[in-house]
């Protein structure tokens, strides 16, 4: 069937021809109830629910959803399907079950996550049960072993390759809006409050932060070490207790670990300097995801299985593999710097700060995120352990 874009009349269509994901749904179409939730920058989402069983439905628009005039190849749904499938069987249950993409409406049909709620917003009702960031540690540490060199022979890593390199449409957002749009003027940049013009133009002339994101561009285009979510925030992410999902992975690329692991930290981090009151549960949680990375990582990657560590035996691999955490926290601590500076003043701005009461408050908050994030970004290459990338965060 050729592209249209679904609206709730046109999906239960679509559905009924569809008979295996119409028998999940069952009863008849009739007493379907369609819901449209979208609420991420760049798709369309409908909830369906029948007698027997509900589907999540997420069709990509031509555009980025909340400015229709900016064109979006639609193809970003192939590369979301291609990640859930290359990364399912390790990470499961972390991630909704994908049950069919229909790759000429580049349209996603899977597990419906009912009663979850997206984690950016519980975090602001303050209704996210504590300890959720270990489901996460553990989910990034399963997905990067899955595709990495280390783990896998190199055939695989090609392969990877190979599938996720047509996907330079989303990675293009992110070298624009993340990597580089915050440091320079910019029409897609939002004008920043009059009392926070003094701090972005600083940032924006600061020649040796500069200097220091250029290699973190150069991490995200050329660290080639596993394949990412690629967009791993805290609105990629729902809940409902302590079942936690991972969703939205159309960002999905071969990338430096760091990356995934710094996004995340940096939505947390940037929590806290909206809500400073909460520092000590970020703290805890920024914890419990490194310590469940690191362990997770640490225990999949005594065995090898990949070309890269093949002649070290287990005394070498431990060194290699401290080594190699130690270069992951850098980058954890490089993006995250990064996350929260383009989240602060960037394209794609983030709900958190309406939880600060006044202007004046969020001007500040925004001021100590703009701050920290210098200050980890510049302190990164010379981070030894988390206590340092906390000490800069300044939480405790
Ligand atoms: C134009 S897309 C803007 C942002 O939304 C997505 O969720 C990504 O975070 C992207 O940077
Ligand atoms: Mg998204």
């Amino acid at each position: 069937m050729p592209y249209f874009t679904l609206d709730a009349s046109s999906l239960q269509h679509w559905l009924t021809n569809h008979a295996d994901l119409a028998s999940r749904l069952g009863g008849s179409p009739a007493d379907w109830t369609i819901r449209e939730v979208s609420d991420g920058n760049l798709n369309t989402v409908f909830l369906v629910e029948g007698s027997g069983g509900s589907l999540c439905c997420k069709q990509a628009l031509p555009h980025v959803r909340v400015a229709p005039d900016w064109p979006m190849p639609l193809e970003r749904a192939l590369y979301e399907a291609r990640y859930m499938r290359a990364t399912a069987d390790a990470v499961r249950p972390a991630a909704p079950e994908l049950y069919f993409y229909d790759d000429e409406m580049f349209l996603l049909v899977m597990e419906c996550l009912t009663p979850h709620e997206v984690l950016r917003t519980a975090l602001i009702r303050d209704a996210a049960q504590p300890g959720f960031s270990a489901v996460i540690g553990q989910y990034v540490a399963r997905s990067v072993h899955a595709t990495s060199w280390i783990s896998q022979p190199f055939e695989h890593g090609s392969k990877l390759l190979a599938d996720f390199a047509g996907n330079t449409a989303l990675s293009r957002i992110t070298v624009d809006l993340i990597l580089t749009d915050p440091f320079r003027p910019c029409s897609r940049n939002p004008s920043p409050e009059t009392g926070l013009l003094p701090d972005v133009e600083s940032l924006q002339a600061d020649k040796l932060l500069h200097r220091t994101v250029g290699s973190l561009q150069e991490r995200f285009l050329t660290a080639r070490q596993a394949l990412l979510h690629g967009d791993l925030h805290t609105g990629s992410i729902m809940l409902h207790n302590n079942d936690v999902r991972v969703i939205d992975g159309e960002f999905a690329t071969m990338g430096p670990i760091g990356f995934d692991c710094g996004l995340y930290l940096g939505n947390l981090a940037l929590h806290a300097c909206a809500a400073p009151h909460k520092n000590a549960l970020i703290t805890s949680e920024i914890t419990a995801f490194w310590s469940s990375f690191t362990t997770e990582l640490r225990t999949l990657l005594k065995t090898g299985g990949g070309d890269v560590w093949a002649l070290s035996d287990e005394t070498q691999r431990r060194d290699l593999l401290d080594n190699f955490l130690l270069d992951i926290l850098r980058d954890t601590a490089g993006f995250c710097g990064l996350e929260i500076i383009r989240r602060t003043i960037g394209f794609a701005q983030v709900a958190d700060y309406t939880l600060c009461a006044t202007p004046e408050s969020r001007t500040a908050a925004r001021r100590k995120a703009l701050q920290t994030g210098r200050t980890l970004i510049l302190k990164a290459p010379s981070l030894h352990t988390l206590e340092d990338l906390l000490s800069v965060l300044t939480l405790q």
